[in-house]
């Protein structure tokens, strides 16, 4: 068993592996990844044939097998270029892409876009001060790229996952205010021209409407917000900058509110902040209907800023048979989903996981778009269709 793991960790680092150079740049239409699937599928269907003829049908059959899953990925890429849906997006983690075959097809085939769940958090980038580690994250990127996904950075500046050295006590004010800036220089310029998309300050407001006690507003004040989207600009002027927080998908609540104010704010005195994005953790019991999240969304776009759906989940927290629930949490994704579509500033519909075995909430909330065993749920149809993106079979 342990040895069988082993080997499928080994295969799947293979497969994540750097992209040969001249693999397609994501972001775009990616018009030549199908053919190149396609031409896969063709000569691993020809290998196939002539291990056949010779004798070798079990050799024979697992090319076939890999051949059917070019083809299935030709057909994706083909018709996803076709429909130009909105992209859906997947928080994943690193270490689920390496040991989950079917957790990297179901997200290759059912997504556009990849947020690393915790891969680029500070206590991932930089465990020991001036010391950075990019192997894991530049993997994510590296797979993203090959398979022409587009990547949402998360989380540049955040009040958790920190390092020691951050949240010790050992450091001034203002070396506080150096190391976040060169932390966001660092990374930002890593990633230039690969990462579209920035979380630059993530959950820096509290569900009362103040700002949260994080290390960085102790030290600096609310600064420190303002601070990491100029660095984050000057180091990738192309990078889409947004704010994203938790608890803000409802129109009037204090904490959406605040939101409001703060980046209306920020805004008005030039900082280049360019989106909001809008977690979207909820329940079939909890959660803002189609017009409430519409009405969110023109909130922020209103104010000149894009948003997006960042980190929706659903769970499952009204009684009723499995059937029933899975119906009601089909209709808050797609409430969520078709207010983002009609609203053309509204860029990407991200869920934080792929599917319900490998989620922050644990298996029981079932609050993702696949089951545990990567299956389709209703909402992943419901989503799709209001985005407007094919579900290739
Ligand atoms: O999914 C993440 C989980 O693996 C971490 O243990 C957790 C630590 O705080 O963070 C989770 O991701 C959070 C994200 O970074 C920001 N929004 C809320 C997410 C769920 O807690």
């Amino acid at each position: 068993m342990r040895m069988g793991w082993v080997i499928a960790t080994v295969i799947a680092a293979c497969l994540i592996a750097p992209a040969p150079s001249g693999a397609a740049p994501p972001p775009g239409p990616c018009a030549g990844q199908s053919a190149k699937h396609g031409r896969a599928a063709a000569n691993l269907e020809r290998r196939a044939r002539i291990l056949k003829a010779r004798g070798r049908p079990t050799a024979a059959r697992a090319l076939r097998r890999r051949a059917r899953w070019e083809a299935r990925l030709a057909r994706y890429y083909e018709e996803q270029a076709r429909a130009r849906g909105l992209p859906r997006g997947a928080a994943v983690t690193l270490s689920t892409l390496l040991r989950s075959q079917v957790l990297r097809r179901s997200f290759l085939t059912g997504f556009e876009q990849l947020t690393p769940e915790n891969e680029m958090k500070m206590e991932r980038l930089q465990p020991a001060r001036g010391v950075f580690r990019f192997a894991e994250a530049d993997r994510m990127v590296r797979f993203a790229r090959r398979y022409c996904k587009r990547v949402r950075g998360h989380a540049l500046v955040y009040g958790r996952q920190l390092p020691h050295w951050a949240t010790d006590g050992s450091l001034t004010a203002g070396q506080l205010g150096f190391e976040m800036e060169w932390h966001v220089q660092r990374v930002v310029e890593r990633y230039a021209g690969r990462v579209a998309d920035w979380d630059v300050v993530n959950e820096a407001i509290d569900a009362d409407g103040d700002y949260t006690q994080n290390v960085w507003y102790l030290a600096l004040g609310k600064a420190y917000i303002e601070r990491a989207f100029r660095t984050a600009h000057d180091a990738d002027p192309t990078a889409r900058l947004y704010y994203n927080d938790s608890g803000i998908e409802l129109p009037d609540h204090p904490h959406t509110l605040a939101v409001r104010k703060m980046v209306a704010d920020l805004r008005r005195r030039g900082v280049p902040i360019e989106g909001v994005g809008i977690q979207n953790h909820v329940s079939t019991s909890h959660h803002a209907s189609e017009a409430q999240m519409a009405r969110t969304i023109r909130g922020f776009t209103d104010l000149g800023v894009k948003v997006a759906i960042t980190e929706m989940d659903v769970r499952l927290d009204t009684p009723g048979t499995p059937a029933r629930k899975l119906d009601s949490q089909r209709l808050v994704y797609r409430s969520a989903a078709r207010a983002c579509r009609k609203n053309p500033s509204c860029t990407s519909f991200s869920t934080w996981g792929v599917g319900d075995g490998v989620s922050w909430l644990g298996p029981a909330a079932a609050g993702l778009l696949f089951d545990r065993g990567y299956r389709r749920k209703p909402a992943y149809r419901a989503v799709s269709r209001s985005l407007g993106s094919p579900e290739t079979p």
